[in-house]
């Protein structure tokens, strides 16, 4: 079952990382949102350069849909700047804006002393579907991007303007990572919806996302934890159906708060 070899890198993520190269220059700070159900899964190793340029501001996005606790323990992994956000509810916008000011502290200060009130910049990375566009459009005063849950929905990068009038936020489309070696680290990333389903064997996946959620959560789900059984209590449902099903429940937090990460 763990045989399941996942690999994706379409050639738009290859010129999507090249722009982020070189949009990064013209930007105060980096937002980089992880989807909070497998952060260090997340973390591209194509980034790591970029990062060491720009004050970070890590997010740990869709909160709402991983443990308490989860912060904590990304904080063990990965030092800097951490904040954790719903950006489907309103009001979230204070939280990037307080963490950016702290984040910039001294360099804001420094501008102002010296009159100078041109707007923070900063770029919004991350994977696909982790929920970039969803941010921004909280922050967004008008002109809205475009979001929807499923990879790739922004293909180009897109400057907005935010409420806070001294923050624009550079919108960009999900980047990925030419050599998943990590198969469990895919197979995270497919779970959480940041890989197409479509370029694996989606009912091996949803096996292996049963066996890796744990036999407590689908057994409060289903009533089961055999996949033949769900399938057969789901009525006229083929297989594919039946994993579609599990990962859509999954994804959709049906199964409850989950972090695929630190376990
Ligand atoms: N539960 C939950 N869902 C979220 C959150 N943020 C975003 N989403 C959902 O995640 C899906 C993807 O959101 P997008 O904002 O389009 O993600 P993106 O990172 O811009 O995706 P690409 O443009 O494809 O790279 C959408 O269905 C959002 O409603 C969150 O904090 N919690
Ligand atoms: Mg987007």
């Amino acid at each position: 079952m763990d045989d399941l070899v996942i690999n994706w890198f379409p050639g738009h993520m290859k010129r999507a990382m090249d722009q982020i190269t070189e949009h990064i220059r013209l930007c105060d700070a980096i937002i980089y949102v992880l989807d909070a159900r497998a952060p260090l899964s997340c973390l591209n190793p194509g980034f790591n350069e970029l990062l060491m340029r720009k004050p970070v501001l890590f997010v740990l996005n869709k909160i709402d849909l991983a443990p308490d606790g989860t912060l904590d323990l990304f904080r063990k992994h990965q030092k800097g700047t951490v904040i954790t956000l719903n950006s489907r509810v309103s009001g979230t916008s204070k939280k990037i804006v307080s963490g950016l000011n702290k984040l910039l502290h001294e360099r804001l200060a420094a501008a102002k002393a010296k009159g100078i009130t041109r707007p923070i910049r900063a770029i919004v990375i991350g994977v696909t579907n982790s929920g970039k566009s969803t941010l921004i459009n909280n922050l967004a005063k008008k002109g809205k991007t475009k979001t929807g849950d499923r990879p790739g929905v922004t293909r180009t990068k897109q400057w907005v303007a935010t409420n806070e009038s001294l923050l624009w936020v550079l919108d960009t489309p999900g980047t990925l990572w030419p050599k998943l070696d990590n198969q469990r680290v895919a197979q995270n990333l497919c779970f959480i919806g940041s890989i197409k389903g479509d370029v694996v064997d989606i009912v091996e996946l949803a096996k292996i996302l049963m066996s890796r959620v744990g036999d407590e959560a689908i057994i409060k789900r289903f009533g089961t934890t055999c996949f033949d059984e769900i399938k057969h209590r789901r009525g006229k449902q083929d297989d594919e159906q039946t994993a579609r099903a599990i990962l859509g429940d999954f994804r959709e937090g049906r199964l409850g708060r989950i972090c695929l990460d630190f376990t």
